[in-house]
């Protein structure tokens, strides 16, 4: 199978891989090792013209965007904050559902303070959604970056609030957060490549058809 002719999608581990199981059977694909065991970046799949990078979660916008992958699916939170710029975005795959909230400190009265129009220190590695929410609703913050485990910087007094993905809320409650406020839904997105669209219709459309058909049962 040539480069030409060969298909690759761009997934990331952990729950959006496993939710994307069911649709890439419903499109006929198996893949045919389990990113969990292997250490293999390139997954190869039950149809020698399908194959499956495993890339960040973060990183899946630019394979596809810099065609090193065809499609590829992510969140809405990673097409937002990285960008989407290039990239068709044919379906939303309503998968890894979750949503992008404001969370304080049970003791900090999050309510009052955006009321008094204060200045809210604000820890996120959402900064470019968290700065568009904030100046939406005309609140004055500063926005600190974090990578990751945002729930500490609250308890430690870095922050009076952090912007973060919330699915059960269990994070939050174990770490003595609440939710204040809901930005948005998110969920993921199908993306590809506008290029091979071009070049590669045929096969891609196949795909692309047969994820659509399997989230609208799904729903
Ligand atoms: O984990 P890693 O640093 O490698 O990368 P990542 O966090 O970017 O990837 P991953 O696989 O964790 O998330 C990929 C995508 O899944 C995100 O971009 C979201 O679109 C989606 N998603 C859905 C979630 C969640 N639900 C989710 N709950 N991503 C992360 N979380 C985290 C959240 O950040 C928080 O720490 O889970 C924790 C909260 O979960 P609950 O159930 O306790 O509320
Ligand atoms: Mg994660």
């Amino acid at each position: 199978m040539n480069v030409e002719t060969m298909i690759t999608l761009a997934l990331s581990k952990g729950r959006i891989f496993e939710e994307t199981l069911p649709l890439l059977k419903a499109a006929g694909i198996e893949v045919l090792d389990d990113p969990e065991k292997s250490r293999k970046l390139i997954l190869d799949t039950n149809l020698p013209g399908v194959r499956v990078l495993v890339v960040r979660a973060t990183d899946v916008p630019t394979y596809v965007q810099y065609g090193g992958a065809d499609l590829g699916i992510t969140g809405k939170d990673t097409l937002l904050e990285h960008g989407s710029q290039g990239l068709y975005q044919p379906l939303d795959l309503q998968i890894a559902k979750c949503r992008i909230s404001v969370a304080a400190r049970a003791d900090f009265d999050y309510a009052s303070a955006v009321k008094q129009g204060s200045r809210l220190k604000v820890a996120t590695k959402y900064v470019a959604i968290a700065r568009d929410f904030f100046a939406s609703k005309g609140v004055h913050v500063d926005l600190i970056k974090l990578y990751g485990s945002m729930e500490l910087a609250p308890l430690v007094g870095m922050a009076d609030a952090i912007v973060d993905l919330v699915s059960t809320g269990n994070t939050l409650k174990a770490n003595n957060l609440i939710e204040v406020e809901q930005i948005m839904e998110i969920s993921s997105r199908l993306v590809v490549n506008q290029a091979a669209l071009k070049l590669k219709r045929e096969p891609l459309r196949r795909i692309i058809d047969a994820f659509a058909q399997a989230t609208a049962a799904q729903t």
